[in-house]
């Protein structure tokens, strides 16, 4: 049996010692009322999104906020919502999604949604938690390891060309010695000239992060992305096939085009141009970016914001 002592403790806990708690929970939690009114927000939910508590908490989460998308970039907040939903059949879910950072970049979540039920039984709103999917951190503490000079992008914290040069070069190593091709990826930035011209060097900049922490956030933890020059961008990706690879290189397009860097009141959009193709036997860097940066000039002329994968 439990000491008396010891039971009065536990029912003393007041709402500030749950807060606490909450508080100090490495994910993301929120709740939100009847009208998915947004009433609470951890600090989990500060460092995975970059919104405060204040800037969110009193807001309905159907304004749209973290624009949450699925895989193929569907907005589900006003279709498909998670709470919306455990609202309605009173059941959990879980689900994997991709929410709006306030720095702009997507960053891939696994969210978990229960309804809430008052005293008597009826449903007064719900709570959701979510964690941080991103390999993000995994890639840039990889980075870590080596040189950080010389081998980081400074102004996207990305790999560099070298980086990116060396990483291939032992895939292909690999590959032969072991017969499993990796692929690359090549993505140019679609008119980001007209960015520069039409809101500055510094916007520019800010894109260019951007869709670097997109594209880095949502590959694989063992998958490199660096920056190869300019607005083009290089993945190197391991353990696909070529069906996997179009979808992939399709998921990373999809969500690119669903980010956006808030200027002034204006949210910024571009989209990038992909070339995907597997490597082969005869391949070396050179030839292997080549072919992913033909594939990628495809797919400009093919109008922009499209994948072309050759396998
Ligand atoms: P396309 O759709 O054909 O790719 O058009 P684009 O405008 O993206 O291509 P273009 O090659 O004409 O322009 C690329 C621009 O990227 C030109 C260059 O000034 C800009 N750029 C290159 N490096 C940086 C950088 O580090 N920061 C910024 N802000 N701009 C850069
Ligand atoms: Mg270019
Ligand atoms: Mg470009």
């Amino acid at each position: 049996m439990r000491p008396d002592g010891m039971r009065r403790k536990v029912l003393k806990m007041g709402p500030e010692f749950y807060r606490e708690v909450l508080d100090h929970l490495y994910d993301g939690v929120y709740f939100v009322d009847r009208n998915r009114c947004i009433t609470y927000w951890n600090k989990g939910a500060e460092r995975i999104t970059g919104y405060a508590a204040d800037m969110v908490v009193g807001r309905r989460c159907a304004e749209n906020l973290l624009m949450h998308v699925n895989e193929g970039g569907e907005q589900l907040c006003h279709s498909v919502c998670p709470l919306a939903q455990a609202m309605s059949d009173r059941l959990p879910r879980e689900v994997q999604v991709f929410l709006h950072h306030a720095d702009g970049h997507r960053v891939p979540v696994l969210v978990r949604v229960a309804p809430l039920c008052g005293p008597d039984g009826e449903v007064v709103g719900a709570v959701e938690s979510f964690s941080d999917n991103s390999s993000m951190m995994a890639a840039l503490r990889r980075i870590d390891e080596l040189d950080d000079a010389a081998f980081r992008d400074p102004l996207t914290g990305v790999g560099n060309r070298r980086f990116a040069e060396l990483k291939i070069q032992t895939a292909l190593a690999e590959y032969l010695c072991h017969g499993q091709p990796a692929a690359v990826l090549f993505a140019d930035v679609d008119h980001f000239k007209a960015i520069n011209d039409n809101f500055g060097h510094h916007v520019g900049d800010r894109v260019l992060a951007t869709v670097a922490r997109t594209l880095a956030s949502n590959v694989r933890a063992s998958d490199v992305v660096s920056r190869w020059g300019g607005e083009e961008f290089v993945a190197l990706l391991g353990n696909v096939d070529a069906l996997r690879l179009d979808a992939l290189a399709d998921k990373l397009r999809q969500l690119v085009a669903t980010s956006s860097v808030t200027v002034t009141d204006r949210n910024l959009r571009v989209t990038v141009s992909i070339g995907a193709t597997l490597m082969r036997i005869d391949d070396n860097p050179a030839t292997l970016i080549a072919r992913a940066d033909r594939l990628m000039y495809e797919s400009k002329q093919g109008g922009r914001n499209r994948v072309t994968c050759e396998t």
